[in-house]
């Protein structure tokens, strides 16, 4: 099991509507990332930030890239990020990456795709997965799982298709905000969806469990996603796009425990993100101290 982590902020909020989830690394390492993962039992190694330019500095022309936003810039981070998880596979460490908002998702999947049939969960409220001809906001952090999938067209990141990321090993966790485009993407995909419904009806440690076996099936190891608006607004106020009716704080420690649990015996996880903290909303860092609190809980932190 690999015991060394290494954290790579990605602080980019081209994908996002809104400024701020370009300042989520910091906040989180200012929550106590390293320490949380120390009393966790593994080793961080921070090599700080993946150097992404301000938008103010970029040509504003580039926002109206299509109906998909700035994504020069994002085919760019993305490229340099993928370059990254991968070396870091090769040097045996884990890849941690802090974005940002989740189109940094393109970069870590496919970085950890290169050289492993990768299975993924994607704990959100959202789907991601439309693409630049269904997306209503033209943002790219809702077509992550649409860009690694090689569906639609997205220009110059069409190498972002992941052709060892197989749809039927992904799961979706806290699904609840879903555009009326969107919903016959995800029905007609091969993925599966626990949506909150599902954690109403049949508890979260059930429901992650099915997701690790829907990941796991016929892969290498999984990747998570960890987008923090899948938490309730009330427990996680500090993200771009808050959704109401999502996972209690003690619902999201148990989904991630229930990943560690499994890790610990099969060895599963191979990289995760954490995403869309937006410290300009935020109260007092608490949805930062969440992120770094719950990625302690994805490599093992116990109360006892
Ligand atoms: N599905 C919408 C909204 C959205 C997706 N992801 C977030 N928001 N964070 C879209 O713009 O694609
Ligand atoms: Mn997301
Ligand atoms: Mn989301």
């Amino acid at each position: 099991m690999v015991s060394t982590v290494r954290i790579i902020g990605a602080p980019m909020d081209f994908g996002a509507n809104r400024r701020g989830v370009d300042m989520g690394p910091s906040a989180i390492r200012y929550a106590g990332l390293a320490e949380e993962l120390e009393k966790a039992g593994v080793d961080p190694v921070d090599v700080g930030d993946l150097p992404i330019p301000r938008a103010e500095e970029i040509d504003p022309e580039n926002e109206a890239d299509g109906n998909a936003k700035f994504l020069d810039e994002i085919e760019d981070v993305s490229r340099r990020l993928a370059d990254r998880v991968a070396a870091t596979l090769e040097d045996g460490e884990f890849p941690l990456v802090l974005g940002g908002d989740h189109s940094i998702a393109i970069g870590s999947m496919h970085g950890s795709a290169r050289e492993a049939d990768l299975g993924a969960i994607w704990f959100d409220a959202h789907a991601d997965l439309n693409t630049p001809e269904t997306s209503p906001s033209g943002n790219v952090h809702g077509m992550p799982l649409g860009a690694v999938l090689g569906r639609g067209s997205f220009g110059e990141m069409e190498w972002a298709h992941a052709p060892r990321i197989r749809e039927e090993s992904i799961a979706y966790v806290g699904l609840r905000s879903i555009d009326e485009s969107e919903r016959e993407l995800v029905r007609n995909s091969e993925m599966t969806a626990f949506t909150m419904s599902d954690v109403d009806e049949r508890g979260m440690t059930a429901v992650v469990e099915d997701a690790l076996e829907v990941a796991t099936d016929g892969t290498d190891g999984i990747h998570v996603s960890l987008d923090l608006d899948m938490v309730d607004p009330k427990a996680a106020p500090g993200v771009g796009t808050p959704v109401r009716g999502g996972v209690t704080y003690r619902e999201a420690h148990a989904a991630l425990e229930t990943v560690s649990e499994r890790h610990k015996r099969d060895d599963i996880l191979r990289s995760m993100d954490v995403v869309e903290v937006n410290p300009i909303l935020d109260d007092r860092n608490e949805t930062a101290m969440l992120a770094a609190e719950l990625t302690a809980s994805a490599f093992g932190k116990r109360i006892l």
